[in-house]
């Protein structure tokens, strides 16, 4: 048995969710989860808003909102997505309100400046006069120095996708206002990055085996690493210890080095809301748990070599990173999600028309685990009628039905000279079988997806080859075992789904009359012969329900043309 830390990337609170994120980095991780405790391991699932960050407060004024209030609506909202899609953390925090959270982050602060990890400097920034503030890199826009394009921003311009220095921006001009800045001193804190990687992480980072996509990124990134600076001029973040910049400074720490301390501060925020408020140690400060960070791939950086490195510079005996399963990016019918371009799911009306069970498995199932991978209207209907209506509906709908009518509603009795035979029919000769759970375990929800099909389908091969209605009239007692062994298929199908179909697998646990709730079932694994029938004969079948609804060609079409139209209207 092992501890396990998951947490996923803590959302901004800046604007409403979309599935190209919720499969980035929050589905998974919650059926990854599920699958853990399922396996019987100890885990906290850790995740809530990142509500600092210049951006927010650009967004915030715009809206004529106070800062606390805007952030509070859109944590609000992005808890509300993840409650409709089943994704259930242990703890849902916010950077701005969790109790410990600017302590705990002034700390890491403090020890790393202790440690010789920070390096204190001045340097030229530009700052607009009118909007009295410091321009983010990205609130700059100029002509790009090395291409001559206009349209650059500071940090890069998007026609030669050079990063850039602001600082050399061609004209450069306040986003905000439009005005030409000025170029000012101010002081700042820089993580000494080189300083960590010799020290330790280097070397950590080189002997961890990694996923194929974060090896590459971070490998080439320490060759040359770069000290960064992790202090900004603004009001709205955790201030800089007043010590250390004095009072009447408006210096805040960089929402990217606050945001990855949100996952410590939501852990003790958890353990005392447990009654254990020292339980957030065993976890982040004790060597045999494993901290797994589900990400998008844009966040590779920050969680396998800037946040490990804070860790490891508190000297704390703080855990890094175990694995960091990073997705690549999911688009939307060929183009990326955009909120602002409308090219978008709108998940406030989705849910009204397709089931949330439904929508997490093809998500899943075609999950950008390595390489870019998008949702397509067609696939999500072939997924819904042909994997889950077609493969897993109609054995369960024709299977149950018949025991309903013929066996009054209950489960057939299985008479001792068929259980061998059948046990190996079902278990050996219908198809391969595999745990999907070994493929969960190793962050490939695409194969474990196809694995949980495949084993269904295993049942209506079965069913074909035994067609136990036929047999009804020339061998009742052997159809009868055979019906046994298609319902006892039918309860260990809706474990293996509980993970990936947290709702649609206790309708049919339930709908097969199979003893307990489903959540408290150890994971089952594969069936071993003699030894895995868990329903009684003679237990009565619940309610039976058709489980999957098929969509419709024109639902489908609907959903294009609406989609196309909604950009078209904005363009
Ligand atoms: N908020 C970026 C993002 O949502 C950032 C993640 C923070 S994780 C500590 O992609
Ligand atoms: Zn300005």
């Amino acid at each position: 048995m092992s501890r396990y830390l998951v947490t996923s990337a803590l959302p901004y609170a800046n604007g409403p969710i979309h599935f190209g994120q919720v499969i980035g980095a929050y589905l998974p991780a919650d059926c990854y989860v599920r699958t853990l405790r399922m396996l019987g391991e100890e885990v906290c699932f850790v995740c809530g808003a990142d509500e600092h960050g210049f951006a927010i407060t650009v967004n915030a004024e715009r809206d004529g909102a106070s800062y606390p209030e805007y952030v509070a609506r859109w944590r609000d909202d992005a808890k509300a997505t993840f409650d409709r899609l089943g994704i259930e953390f242990d703890v849902w925090s916010g950077t701005s309100i969790s109790p410990h959270h600017a302590e705990l982050s002034q700390q890491f602060f403090r020890r790393l400046d202790e440690g010789g990890y920070l390096n204190k400097r001045a340097s030229e920034q530009l700052y607009c006069a009118k909007d009295e503030m410091f321009l983010a890199d990205r609130y700059v826009v100029g002509t790009c120095y090395v291409c001559g394009k206009d349209g650059a921003r500071g940090d890069e311009c998007p026609s030669c996708g050079t990063w850039l220095d602001a600082l050399r921006l061609v004209e450069p001009t306040c986003r905000n206002c439009g005005s030409t800045p000025e170029k000012r001193t101010t002081t700042h804190w820089y993580l000494d990055l080189p300083k960590l990687r010799d020290d330790h992480i280097g070397e950590w980072f080189q002997n961890h085996p990694w996923k194929g996509n974060v090896k590459a990124f971070v490998g080439a990134m320490l060759e040359d690493l770069q000290e960064r600076p992790i202090t900004r001029d603004m009001s709205w973040g955790i201030p800089v210890p007043a010590d250390l910049v004095g009072e009447e400074e408006d210096k805040v720490l960089y929402v990217w080095f606050d945001a990855p301390i949100g996952y410590v501060s939501f852990t003790r925020e958890w353990a005392e809301a447990r009654g254990e408020p020292d339980l957030w140690k065993q976890y982040w400060c004790d060597e045999d748990t494993r901290l797994v960070h589900f990400i998008g791939k844009d966040n590779i950086p920050f969680h396998c070599l800037i946040f490990p490195s804070m860790l490891f510079g508190q000297k704390q005996g703080y855990v890094l990173p175990w694995q960091v399963p990073a997705m690549e990016f999911y688009n939307l019918q060929g183009r990326k999600f955009s909120t602002s371009a409308n090219w978008t799911i709108p998940l406030d009306t989705f849910f009204e028309t397709y089931d949330r069970d439904v929508a997490r498995f093809y998500l899943l199932s075609s999950a950008p685990e390595s390489a870019d991978s998008e949702w397509r209207w067609e696939e999500f209907q072939r997924c819904a009628n042909t994997s889950l209506a077609d493969t897993i509906g109609n054995l369960v709908t024709r299977v149950l039905r018949f025991v309903a009518k013929h066996h009054d509603g209950r489960i057939p009795p299985i008479a001792p000279e068929h259980e061998e035979e059948l046990d190996r029919v079902l278990l050996t000769e219908c198809g391969a079988l595999e745990d999907p759970a070994d493929a969960i375990i190793e962050f490939r929800f695409r194969r474990a997806c196809e694995r949980l099909v495949a084993n269904a389908s295993v049942a209506n091969v079965f069913v074909d080859r035994m067609a136990p209605w036929t047999l009804r009239k020339t061998d009742p007692a052997r159809s009868a075992s055979v019906l046994n062994t298609c319902c006892q298929w039918i309860a260990w199908i809706a474990q293996w789904m509980h993970p990936f179909m947290p709702t649609k697998s206790v309708e049919l646990w339930s709908m097969v009359g199979a003893p307990g709730a489903l959540a408290d079932q150890r994971w089952p694994g594969l069936p071993r012969a003699g030894e895995w029938r868990l329903l009684e004969a003679g237990a009565p079948l619940g309610e039976i329900t058709g489980p999957f609804a098929k969509l419709a060609d024109e639902t489908i079409a609907a959903e294009i043309a609406a989609l196309e139209a909604r950009v078209a209207a904005d363009a």
